[in-house]
């Protein structure tokens, strides 16, 4: 990694949608460089690329190979959100970048969202809501649902930080929660399974809360999907490549299973219209974090990843996959 202590003023690069809570925020500390869109890159002039030192970035730009190889200073790329799927840490970390992101104060929001898009799903609040204002509740009752939170046991896909956050939730509706992860984490009590169709079988609710990326692609795929049965709910907070949404849109339209609640998707914002048609999702725009206070929080983190590693110190949450060892 550079050495850093030079008194010139990092160039960095703010790169995703405007946001002035990261501009202001990083003040004059900084000669910054803000540029909104994937296709912008083509813009970077390569004198301006020789400059840059950091980089700002949020999920929505794929920070891969072709990108990072444009910026030869470049040392430490801080993106916004959790997941840094869009990122290839493999190049970073061999040419000493250092990856940051904003874990830990997103994750009781994040927990949050997932309770209530698995309850909105389960008890069809959306639906229930629109029934009132179209009057028709003034002709007759709206139908009991079909499905219960009383009777399901949850399948954790993932149980990080996040997925620790939903079980202690579940817990406290007296919910069994059972999990799929890579490898059984010996501080959790609930029971572990090493392969998801086999945990798929064995419950009727997947709560999707896993890292996205080649490794977990499509993982809840068509098999996994119809193991959970006709009383099958499937909730995905994490990424929308973690679930195969083909399978999972045949399987909504058959009845093979019963509902659904997505906050991603595969292509977003682009939702497919065939999911749009269907009575038996709830569809959120990519808001689990979405909060004032809590979006607030991981600005400050992006910020604080950056001022910290150019005033010489230890970045705060870098990925584990370039860690920080000393300066
Ligand atoms: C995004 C998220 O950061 O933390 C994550 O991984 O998916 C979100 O909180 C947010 O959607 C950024 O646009």
């Amino acid at each position: 990694m550079a050495a850093t202590g030079s008194t010139e003023k990092p160039d960095v690069l703010v790169f995703g949608p405007p946001k002035l809570t990261i501009t202001k925020a990083l003040g004059d500390g900084f000669v910054q460089h803000t540029f909104e869109n994937q296709r912008d890159l083509g813009r970077i002039a390569p004198a301006m690329a020789e400059r840059i030192r950091g980089i700002a970035v949020t999920e929505l730009i794929r920070v891969d190979q072709a990108m990072l190889s444009k910026f030869p200073k470049l040392e430490i790329v801080s993106t916004f959100g959790v997941g840094y799927d869009h990122i290839d840490v493999g190049y970073a970390r061999d040419h000493k970048i250092v990856v940051t992101h904003t874990p830990d104060v997103l994750t009781e929001e994040t927990a949050d969202a997932a309770l209530g898009l698995l309850i909105c799903t389960v008890r069809e609040y959306v639906k229930a809501d629109r029934y009132v204002r179209s009057g028709l509740w003034t002709n007759q009752p709206y139908p009991l649902t079909v499905g219960s939170m009383r009777d399901r046991t949850v399948g954790l896909v993932g149980m990080g930080r996040i997925g620790k956050a939903i079980a202690r939730r579940l817990e406290a509706m007296k919910i069994p929660v059972v999990y799929h992860a890579r490898r059984a984490d010996p501080n959790v009590l609930h029971r572990h399974y090493p392969k998801l169709l086999d945990m798929a079988k064995a419950v009727d609710t997947l709560v999707v809360m896993t890292p996205g990326g080649s490794a977990t692609s499509k993982l809840v795929n068509a098999d996994v999907i119809n193991a959970l049965g006709p009383n099958g709910v499937i909730v995905n907070l994490s990424r929308g490549s973690v679930v195969d949404e083909e399978a999972l849109i045949e399987a909504l339209k058959s009845g093979s299973i019963l509902a659904a609640g997505l906050d991603v998707y595969a292509n977003e914002p682009v939702v497919p219209e065939a999911l749009k048609a269907l009575s038996n999702v709830v569809l959120l725009p990519h808001i689990a974090s979405a909060s004032v206070l809590t979006r607030g929080a991981m600005d400050q983190l992006v910020v604080e990843n950056i001022k910290d590693w150019f005033a010489g110190k230890i970045p705060p949450t870098p990925v584990p996959e370039t860690p920080v060892k000393g300066r």
